[in-house]
């Protein structure tokens, strides 16, 4: 596969560098691009150096897939221009995610919706593909008629400017902030701009993702996001109404079973999932799983995964291993 990396000096380009090695992705050329202002960086991948090139220099040179980490903006304009090309894009960014056009894909969800049509994928945003990968096979039994999810996030998610802040902070340094007030010691509810009813766009993120890839508008779902000073993962707080009645120890055994989620779920010894664990792997972790004993047929539980690999490379690169897989390109 000739492999387009769009964003490639970027925290998540970094991590997809990491995670197409660890899973031997099938490469024959791996194209890396990036802005302007990158156009001829050295990066290496598996011990050999690539020099970064420019957009239009990488869409003439025709990839059969280009994963796109570079923020909207970039793949507003330039997803289409790849994909006129010939070359189906996987897009991370929140530019085609709610467009009734495009498919939001979590493999394990609804990969096999794509056809060879699909030449501009969406990739969904790092919070709602942790929540929907635990959710979708308890929607299937149970039904869900409501979601209430608070999100602890990390600082990654905001970029490499954030971390610096973070570290600044640390070591008292004085220098320009990416959030309006510290991120130390502090827990900042704001992630992404406001929109006009008052939720931050990450909170509508939850909400309108989350019908979409669970192919359901009739969820209900309400959303506080909320940045912390962790690195290493995204944290949720879900609270999920169903319609039908369920079996703790039962919901425990249909998680244990699904692709992509570890149940770490034993009060005894104190287990359950932690940033600080989950940084690193490509997995969800779940655990915290028991009954809301305020009102029926609803359960609470804890939801951690690393934003960068699950949320972000993880599974772009599983879309394009999908469509090798399944032929689509
Ligand atoms: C955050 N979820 O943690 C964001 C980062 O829509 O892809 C990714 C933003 C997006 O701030």
């Amino acid at each position: 596969m000739r492999i387009a990396i769009v964003g490639a000096t970027g925290m998540v380009g970094e991590v997809m560098l990491k995670v197409l090695a660890e899973r031997n992705f099938p490469i024959t050329e791996l194209i890396l691009v990036a802005s302007e202002k990158s156009v001829g960086k050295q990066i290496e991948y598996k011990g050999t150096n690539y020099t970064v090139v420019g957009l239009q220099t990488a869409v003439d040179l025709k990839a059969d897939i280009a994963i796109f980490s570079a923020g909207g903006e970039t793949s507003l304009e330039w997803a289409p221009k790849f994909a006129a090309a010939g070359t189906t894009v996987i897009d991370n960014s929140s530019a085609w995610r709610m467009d009734p056009t495009k498919k939001l894909v979590v493999p394990e969800i609804n990969a096999s919706t794509l056809t060879k049509e699909d030449k501009i994928i969406a990739n969904p945003n790092c919070s709602t593909i942790q929540m929907v990968l635990t959710l979708a096979p308890l929607h299937k039994k149970y039904n869900i008629k409501r979601i209430v999810v608070s999100t602890y996030q990390s600082i990654t998610g905001t970029g490499v400017k954030a971390v610096k802040q973070l570290e600044n902070e640390y070591a008292g340094i004085k220098d320009e902030m990416v959030y309006k007030y510290p991120i130390h010691r502090n827990a900042i509810p704001h992630c992404d701009s406001f929109e006009e009813n008052g939720y931050t766009k990450e909170e509508m993120k939850l909400v309108r993702e989350t019908q979409k890839i669970l192919g359901d508008n009739t969820i209900a779902v309400t959303a506080t996001a909320v940045r912390v000073p962790v690195v290493g993962g995204h944290s949720e707080a879900v609270n999920v109404e169903f319609t039908n009645d369920f079996d703790v120890n039962e919901v425990r055994e249909i998680l244990h079973h699904t692709d992509g989620v570890t149940v770490q779920d034993n009060i005894d010894t104190f287990t359950y999932p932690m940033p600080l664990y989950a940084e690193g792997k490509n997995d969800v972790f779940v655990g915290r799983i028991r009954r809301d004993e305020s009102q029926p047929n609803t359960l609470n539980m804890w939801i951690v995964a690393d934003n960068l690999r699950k949320g972000a490379a993880t599974n772009t690169i599983q879309i394009a291993e999908y469509l090798i897989a399944a032929k689509l390109v």
